[in-house]
């Protein structure tokens, strides 16, 4: 007896611990689907035909044959037709319905044998459809009788890096940078597959893989050669890489006294610069240039436009077949207007002029990624140009990584926005897919909230921002919702009485975030600089469009910033009708009151309540919202594992202090000049005014370099 306990315990001890989750998989889990489902997929997906031997296809086979044996068991190798339940890999369909990233998923009978067929044009279109029919088994859905056809709307999907050389992430909250440049190109981080592999699964097909803020070191041979080793390494998975690119390099690396794009000498700067990038990296995807825009160098610098800037560059990647992506986040410090106007005003007046090959990269909102603001005027407004979306995965604005903020609805509710620019049904969404206007060139970009945490994201619903974009950059009309659940039946758990509550929760939670930080159209109310907490209080410094003060125009008489004819008039950028019913107090969304309108304490809202009463009880919802997520995910502790719940768990006790420190310091700010009495009911806020002044967060994360 003693014997085998003895036994027994030593067997434990060497037994290695099974690997608790830690979110490392991300959606990609391919854990064992349950019996007697198991079964009939297994049949299904028996085994895998040989694929033709490229770099793509072996990623495509090779994700297969892994997805399969954790989800049915291993496949078989098997040629087509030879057995039952065989899956076949084909590129080269010419089918026209597919384009260039396509796929075509059949379920084929011929001679009583079932094959399951995955077609494309391009071998990146065949890895694409073996992760859409791997996460049809992930979702458990059928696979019996496959006909489905899927091509991506929007040709580039890609990710912005705000990583720095040193590693550090501007707005990162994720730990390091997965671009470990110090040890490029020698050592490549395996980690950067599982990068790829991730991408590739939501169909994002870009990188750029450094801070708009830009060095100009990174444009240098040596950082070029680094590149090149995350470019081999990322492109068999259908990803290229682009790098920002400051505008000034020609002086910093290239020895000249300007940056004139008009100088002759600054133009074969760039073009012999591009000569080399594309040397080492053939389908390097061009640049992404921040300029003129808080302190970046620019054409303007020279008394130059967008225009020549842009174009300049774009003459340069052009013979390459490379691209400018050309940012519109732009408001100078010589312009006192409102910040929310400067981005269309700049702009808008050279539609037509930029090159086939530059796109101008918009902001989904005219001020910066704040939780709610209405879409951006630019939209629908250059019917000539290329114009490209810009997200921000990552949560500056948005509680960074503790908050569960699914940011689907944000998205979303961007992409749905009417710009009535052709009409009715003139959708953002449109714009950016090209479809309005025709353009062929189209760009969804998102500020990626990746870094060197084992959960990828800083925590595990912050995948769902990555994953979540990635589907509407595939589809922009696709529902924030289904993605959802996509997502969380692949992350966590494919149980109804897990899906349903998380998803709801999920739904709600970026209003709750609106809610108990910026309700009713406040915004940019967040502390100075790190963007942490609430700062309704912050001003001076060296801008008044980078004070809170500045944004919420608190006073005795109300509350708001008139952006109406009587006010900045940013009303009069967007399509008539939409302008009229932003300015129009009986025709806008109250979601968006105080952006457009500055309103005395006591207006009434829809609901009856005053603005006051309105605002407190605002912040209120969302906190309690938080409450309900905290309630809502301990009851689903038994379908989590134990790691992965934890760590949510504690991020939501963050939140839910968070919030209520949002709210308290909010009302303290708000009411010292309301001067009115709580609506009844609500508890006065915790602490002193000046106790929420006084605080400070140094080391507040994600302040880059
Ligand atoms: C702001 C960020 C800043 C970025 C800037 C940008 O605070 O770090 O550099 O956007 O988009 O939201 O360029």
């Amino acid at each position: 007896m003693r014997l085998i306990a003895l036994a027994l315990g030593l067997l434990l001890m060497t037994a290695p611990a099974a690997r608790a989750e830690d979110g490392y998989d991300l959606w990609l889990r391919y854990k064992p689907v349950e019996a007697p489902a198991r079964a009939a997929y297994a049949a299904r997906a028996a085994a895998i035909a040989p694929v033709a031997d490229t770099p793509t296809l072996k990623a495509a086979r090779a994700e297969l044959e892994r997805g399969l044996t954790g989800l049915v068991g291993k496949p078989a190798s098997a040629a087509a037709g030879s057995r039952d339940g065989v899956i076949v890999l084909k590129a080269g369909a010419a089918d026209a319905a597919l384009g260039d990233e396509g796929f075509r998923i059949r379920t084929l009978t011929a001679n009583g044998k079932t094959a399951t067929v995955i077609t494309a044009n391009r071998d990146i279109g065949v890895l694409y459809g073996v992760f859409r029919y791997l996460s049809l088994i992930q979702t458990r859905q059928s696979v019996d009788k496959l006909d489905l056809v899927s091509a991506p709307k929007v040709k580039l999907r890609m990710l912005n890096h705000w990583d720095n050389l040193n590693r550090t992430i501007e707005r990162g909250y994720a730990g390091q940078s997965i671009f470990d440049w110090w040890k490029l190109p020698d050592h490549v981080d395996p980690r950067l597959v599982d990068y790829a592999r991730a991408n590739a699964s939501i169909g994002i097909n870009g990188a750029v893989l450094n801070n708009v803020n830009a060095k100009a070191d990174s444009l240098t041979a040596p950082y070029i050669a680094k590149a090149a080793a995350v470019a081999d390494t990322v492109r068999p998975y259908g990803i290229k890489v682009y790098l920002s690119a400051r505008f000034s390099a020609p002086i910093e690396i290239g020895g000249l006294k300007t940056a004139d794009p008009l100088d002759p000498g600054v133009r074969a700067f760039w073009k012999a610069k591009a000569d080399e990038i594309y040397k080492s990296i053939p389908d390097f995807g061009g640049f992404l240039v921040k300029a003129n825009s808080e302190g970046q160098p620019g054409p303007q610098d020279y008394g130059r436009t967008h225009v020549d800037g842009a174009n300049m560059l774009a003459d340069a990647v052009g013979p390459h077949g490379g691209v400018v992506i050309w940012r519109a986040f732009v408001y100078s410090h010589e312009q006192p207007d409102d910040r929310a106007k400067q981005g269309y005003s700049e702009f808008k007046p050279f539609d037509g002029q930029f090159r086939d090959n530059v796109v101008i990269q918009v902001k989904n909102g005219a001020i910066d990624f704040q939780p709610r603001e209405p879409f951006h005027p630019l939209f629908g407004a250059m019917p000539k140009s290329n114009l490209g979306m810009e997200f921000q995965i990552t949560k500056e604005y948005l509680g960074f990584a503790t908050h569960l903020v699914y940011l689907g609805p944000l998205y979303e509710e961007t992409l749905k926005s009417d710009t009535m620019a052709h009409g009715k049904g003139s959708t953002v969404a449109k714009v950016i897919d090209g479809q309005l206007d025709g353009r062929k060139l189209t760009v969804m970009a998102g500020v990626a909230n990746i870094g060197s945490d084992r959960n990828w994201s800083g925590s595990q619903f912050d995948q769902a921002n990555w994953y979540v974009f990635g589907r509407l950059a595939w589809d922009p009309e696709a529902s924030s919702r289904d993605i959802a659940a996509d997502w969380a039946r692949m992350t966590f758990s494919n149980d109804p009485r897990f899906v349903t509550p998380a998803v709801e929760m999920m739904m709600g939670s970026r209003e709750a975030a609106v809610n108990y930080m910026t309700p009713l159209g406040l915004h940019h109310q967040m502390g100075r600089s790190h963007h942490y907490g609430p700062g309704p209080w912050v001003s001076g410094g060296p801008r008044a469009d980078w004070t809170s003060v500045y944004y919420a125009k608190a006073g005795p008489d109300g509350l708001g910033f008139d952006r109406t004819p009587t006010g900045s008039n940013a009303t009069a950028q967007y399509a008539p009708a939409v302008g009229a019913c932003f300015a129009d107090l009986k025709c806008v969304d109250e979601k968006t009151l105080l952006w457009f309108h500055h309103l005395p304490w006591d207006y009434r809202l829809k609901s009856g309540d005053t603005l006051w009463d309105g605002l407190v009880k605002s912040y209120s919802a969302g906190v309690a919202y938080v409450d309900g997520m905290n309630r809502t995910w301990a009851s689903l502790a038994p379908y989590v594992d134990a790691q992965r719940h934890a760590e949510v768990a504690d991020f939501l006790k963050i939140q839910r202090h968070e919030a209520q420190w949002w709210r308290d310091a909010s009302i303290a700010w708000f009411g010292s000049f309301s001067k009115r009495p709580l609506p009844p009911g609500e508890k006065p806020p915790a602490r002193s005014l000046e106790d929420y002044e006084a605080e400070s967060f140094p080391y507040a994360p994600g302040g880059g370099e």
